[in-house]
Parts: structure tokens; C-alpha cells; sequence
């Protein structure tokens, strides 16, 4: 069988679907080649002197890995030059970044998370980099872009996707026409479509999530949890199972390949902040994803996408998945504000 290729793909997506601008066509395909660097970075681990952590610390004050700050500058240097961009922002910058003088600019924004699940990067766990796309606004035109331009609901987005390092390397992407994935063939480097129109099923038994901060969850979440866990001898009368991988690529990678729920909740050990994961570049492209492949997305109350941002770096609460439990969720959430 003749194998489809992402770029393929991507011009019966212009060509068909007329879902796809061409500007936008060039930066996936060069954010998709971009990926395919970092994947070979990431495959020589030890032997590539690319482990292990900087004295740096990025926004969020977390400890830098190599890893970390060689994917952000790959990233930058494969979009900066395509005259498709008119700025971007990453995980591991403080602001956001212009396209320099030197090049043209254009009329997208390109958000990511060059490296998620840094925590694993050093002990061989499946890491990934996490991409969103936005238009720049219009009035942009005739001024410097600023960090204000990047803070519009994931409603907004033209396009998101992940690259999964682990035991292949996958990419998965939405340009809004439903959810698709594509496997690198290492022998001739191209991206080959390998999982058509994903369907996540909409009912499931098997819940991710960190259980070591168990008590410190609000009530709807501590009720969802402890209902699986009573499985046949509790109201669910089935019993459940659990993953985490705590790499939120490999987890939402899981739930698109076979059903489940992913929740990084708000909990109390730091009440003032949402939550843990951040919604420009990694909610906001995971749920777009998640729902395109007909899952839900929601931050125990809120459908994710339809939240304004106030800042670039600002964290979320996340539950998303199979749409059933996301619901079942989202209702406890709603039944205790009563
Ligand atoms: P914890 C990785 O650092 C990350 O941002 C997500 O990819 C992942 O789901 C989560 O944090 C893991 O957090 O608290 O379990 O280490």
C-alpha cells in the first residue's frame, strides 16, 4: 500500500478541504521537520552530551535541561526565517519573540513547549514538543507584536499538534478537519500518515493522574477518584485501571490511540495557582486535539478552549479525554458549587 506522506497530506488538506492556508501548510511542515531534529537529539541521549540539567532556570523557575534549551533554539531558528510568522513564545522564555528585522514577517503566532516531561528526559520515559497556531491580529500589522496579540481563547487556533519521542516517533496534528497522526520512517526521514481520522472512545476505565497529591485535591475530584477506585463494589460497578506517565505527551498520546481520562487538577498544596500545566501551549493545543478527535477538554468546570487568556504563561486546571468521564467530572465539579 502506497504510504500517504505529511506533505501529501497536507496539500489534499489546501486542496480539499481548503482547511489549510499556505502559510500555515509551510510552518507545520517546517515545525514537523523541526521535530525530526529534536527527535534525533533526543534518540542519542547519553552519547549526544544531551542530558542532564543547566545552572538556568526558565519561567516557571523550573531547573532547565539540556534538552530543554537545545529544542527551543531549534525550533526557533527552523521558524524564524519562512516569512510566515509574525512572532513566537515558548515554554522556556520569559517574552515573547518577534521575528528579527531581518526576516519578513507574517500573519501567524507559533506557541510550544519545545520539550515536555523534562523530569524524564534522563531516564529514558517518552518526551514530546507541544505546538500551537494563532493568527496574528490584523491591527498587528503596522506595529511591533506584543504579548497582548498572543492571549486569545483555543478556540482560536488554526492548528496544534505534538511530536511523541518514544518508541516511534509521532506526530499528531489538527488543522480543525479532525485529528491525524503520522509515524517518522527513520530510513527515509519522512513523515508517514499512520493513524487516520483519530477517535478517542467516549467511554473508558482507565484515569490518569499524579495520586501522590491525593489530599490535597478539591472534593469532586477526590469523589471522582475514589468512585474508580471502589470499581464493582462502588457506583461505577466496573473496575478501573491507571497510568502516568507524567509526560502529558505520552498520556494524551495513550488516550487518543485507546480511550481514558487525563486530570492534572487544581490542588491545595499551591491554592493561589489553577494548576500545574499551562494553557497557551500546552492545554490549549491538547485540548484542541483531544476534541477534534471527538474527546472533551474542560478545566473541571470550563470548556478549556473558550478560556481568555490573561497571561502568556498562565497554568490551568486539566481534565481531558473520553468525553463521557470528562462530562462525569465536569458535573461533580458543578454539583459541589451548588
Ligand atoms: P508531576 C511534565 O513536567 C508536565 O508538565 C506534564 O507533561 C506532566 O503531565 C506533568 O508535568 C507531570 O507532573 O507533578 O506528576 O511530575
Amino acid at each position: 500500500m502506497k504510504h500517504k506522506t505529511l506533505t501529501q497530506f497536507l496539500i489534499e488538506q489546501q486542496r480539499l478541504e481548503n482547511a489549510l492556508p499556505a502559510d500555515v501548510r509551510l510552518l507545520i511542515e517546517v515545525v514537523a521537520r523541526a521535530c525530526k531534529t529534536i527527535s534525533h537529539h533526543v534518540s542519542k541521549g547519553a552519547l549526544g552530551n544531551v542530558l542532564g540539567s543547566l545552572d538556568s532556570s526558565n519561567v516557571q523557575g523550573e531547573v532547565q535541561k539540556k534538552l530543554d534549551v537545545l529544542s527551543n533554539e531549534i525550533l526557533l531558528e527552523a521558524n524564524e526565517w519562512g516569512g510566515n510568522l509574525a512572532a513566537m513564545a515558548s515554554e522556556e522564555m520569559d517574552s515573547i519573540y518577534p521575528i528579527p528585522h531581518a526576516y519578513p514577517r507574517g500573519g501567524y503566532l507559533l506557541l510550544f513547549d519545545p520539550l515536555d516531561g523534562s523530569s524524564n528526559i534522563d531516564v529514558n520515559v517518552s518526551i514530546g514538543t507541544i505546538f500551537s497556531v494563532l493568527r496574528a491580529p490584523a491591527e498587528a500589522d503596522q506595529r511591533e507584536i506584543e504579548e497582548a496579540d498572543f492571549l486569545q481563547p483555543g478556540t482560536e487556533q488554526v492548528a496544534a499538534g505534538y511530536a511523541v519521542y518514544g518508541p516511534q516517533t509521532v506526530l499528531v496534528l489538527t488543522v480543525g478537519t479532525g485529528t491525524f497522526g503520522f509515524t517518522l520512517d527513520r530510513e527515509t526521514h519522512s513523515w508517514i500518515l499512520t493513524h487516520e481520522k483519530i477517535s478517542i472512545p467516549e467511554d473508558t476505565s482507565e484515569f490518569a493522574i499524579n495520586a501522590s497529591n491525593m489530599r490535597h485535591w478539591a472534593e469532586p475530584v477526590r469523589r471522582y477518584i475514589d468512585e474508580c477506585l471502589a470499581g464493582t463494589t462502588g457506583p461505577r460497578e466496573r473496575n478501573f485501571n491507571m497510568r502516568w506517565v507524567a509526560s502529558m505527551v505520552a498520556d494524551v498520546h495513550r488516550i487518543l490511540c485507546r480511550g481514558g481520562i487525563f486530570m492534572y487538577p487544581w490542588d491545595a498544596r499551591e491554592p493561589e495557582r489553577a494548576g500545574k500545566l499551562r494553557l497557551m501551549y500546552e492545554a490549549n493545543p491538547m485540548a484542541f486535539i483531544v476534541e477534534q478527535a471527538g474527546g472533551a477538554a474542560t478545566n473541571g468546570t470550563q470548556r478549556i478552549m473558550e478560556l481568555q487568556p490573561q497571561q502568556l504563561h498562565e497554568r490551568v486546571s486539566v481534565i481531558l479525554g473520553s468525553r463521557n468521564e470528562v462530562e462525569r467530572v465536569t458535573r461533580y465539579h458543578h454539583e459541589a458549587q451548588r
